[in-house]
């Protein structure tokens, strides 16, 4: 596979083995037969430091009117939202009369907060079924990728944005060529790029391998949007670390020379490199890393099931599937998955088929442990479930493991 931005031929550091589409719920089981694997395999590309997957089904397959996430269903991660747009609003990067661009709007969770506030503002997102959401709320969303050809049709009908944002989008998109060009067409001179994706730093410290999954194309850090931004004369001039998703990067972009660098984004940097970050030998030593976890992780729950006790799954989260797959954990070990999300409901989950199911049946028979998939939301589902663990319930992942 050749990086799309360098042409570099990528070499494989390590693979997760065959792979099904993340969040590709099957609703069927004679459609198991008919399930689609890749081989899912991380490189490093030393040039501009990317850390990036080599293979990956086209994003059409599965962002669209079926695509089963909502960002809404998490209390943490509309508060969360709300937080962003007031920060945005503290640094002045919009005002009354500015025009707001979200790439990757899912249900409005975020762009709610500017229609609250009266600003003008524009979604795009490919997910008809989580736009739909965001439209039913009076947004104006646009049911398609966010690409150059988007970017014409939103400057030739709406003039230049001032302000373009996104969360857990950009790491989803392929072409940051195309990307970063049709963010050429549409910002304004003074204008600024805000997004926020997984950080690859609190992935390789975690070793939480689950990160990587066909729609995270890429596990960005600071110094890989430095310099891929660079290359198209834009410049990364501040960052701010989130808690969210497991650890996230919040990065601040605008046209070279419109914006001050940070002193944050300095010490951040700095930390990156001492982190060796830019240094292909991390990955080959996170890679085992995952190894090592990954054995961990079957053995603990090997001993479970031996000591007759039962497992369920709490979340099916598209990073289950890494979990799942790589791991070889199936229903013999994993009763079933329970999951907020009415649309996942008694489906079954990519490649082990274990079968998703309300959220009611994990209260109405509580297991002796609950792997918890959704790790990230941890401090919002340890409130929720005091009941469970007062009761001696265990909830376990692969996070507490390492
Ligand atoms: O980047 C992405 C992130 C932001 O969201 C996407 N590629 C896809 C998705 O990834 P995920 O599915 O791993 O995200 P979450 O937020 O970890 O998913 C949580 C899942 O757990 C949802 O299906 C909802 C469910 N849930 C639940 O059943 N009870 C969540 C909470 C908080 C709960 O209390």
């Amino acid at each position: 596979m050749n990086c799309k931005i360098t042409g570099k031929l990528l070499s494989p550091i390590h693979s997760f083995g065959k792979m099904p589409m993340a969040n590709n719920f099957i609703e069927n089981e004679k459609d198991f037969e008919k399930e689609y694997f890749f081989n899912l395999e991380f490189s490093f590309n030393e040039e501009i430091s990317l850390f990036q997957i080599n293979e990956y089904p086209d994003a059409k397959n599965f962002f669209n009117e079926k695509y089963p996430f909502f960002t809404g269903l998490s209390k943490y991660m509309v508060n969360h939202f709300e937080k962003y747009y007031n920060s945005l609003n503290k640094k002045n990067l919009f005002n009354k009369n500015s025009f707001v661009l979200e790439i990757g709007s899912n249900d409005g969770s975020f762009l709610k907060n500017f229609q609250k506030n009266n600003i003008k503002c524009l979604g795009v997102d490919p997910s008809k079924s989580a736009s739909d959401k965001a439209k039913n709320v009076g947004l104006q969303i646009i049911d398609d990728f966010f690409n150059v050809q988007t970017a014409k049709k939103i400057f030739n009908k709406f003039g230049k944005v001032d302000l373009i944002v996104s969360a857990n989008a950009i790491c989803h998109i392929p072409d940051l060529n195309d990307l970063i060009s049709a963010i050429d067409i549409v910002l304004s001179e003074k204008g600024s790029f805000v997004f926020e994706e997984n950080y690859l730093l609190e992935m390789i410290k975690k070793t939480s391998f689950d990160q990587i999954y066909n729609e995270h194309i890429y596990i960005f850090s600071l110094i890989a949007i430095d310099k891929v931004f660079s290359l198209y004369g834009f410049k990364l001039y501040d960052c701010e670390p989130q808690s969210t998703h497991g650890g996230s990067m919040r990065y601040y972009i605008c046209r070279e020379g419109a914006q001050k660098v940070t002193n944050r984004l300095k010490i951040h940097m700095q930390i990156e490199i001492k982190n060796k970050l830019d240094k292909f030998e991390t990955y080959v030593k996170f890679g085992n890393d995952c190894e090592i976890l990954k054995s961990k992780i079957y053995k603990k729950l090997k001993k479970i099931k031996n000591d007759n006790k039962r497992i369920i799954g709490y979340g099916a989260t598209a990073k289950s599937t890494t979990i799942l797959n790589y791991c070889e954990i199936d229903n013999n070990i994993i009763d079933f998955i329970v999951d907020t999300t009415p649309e996942k409901h008694w489906k079954f989950s990519p490649g082990k088929h274990i079968q998703i199911l309300p959220y009611e049946f994990f209260e109405k028979d509580y297991p002796e442990y609950a792997y918890l998939f959704a790790w990230n939301h941890k401090d919002e589902i340890l409130i929720k479930e005091k009941k469970f663990t007062s009761n001696g319930g265990k909830f376990i992942s692969h996070i507490d493991l390492k």
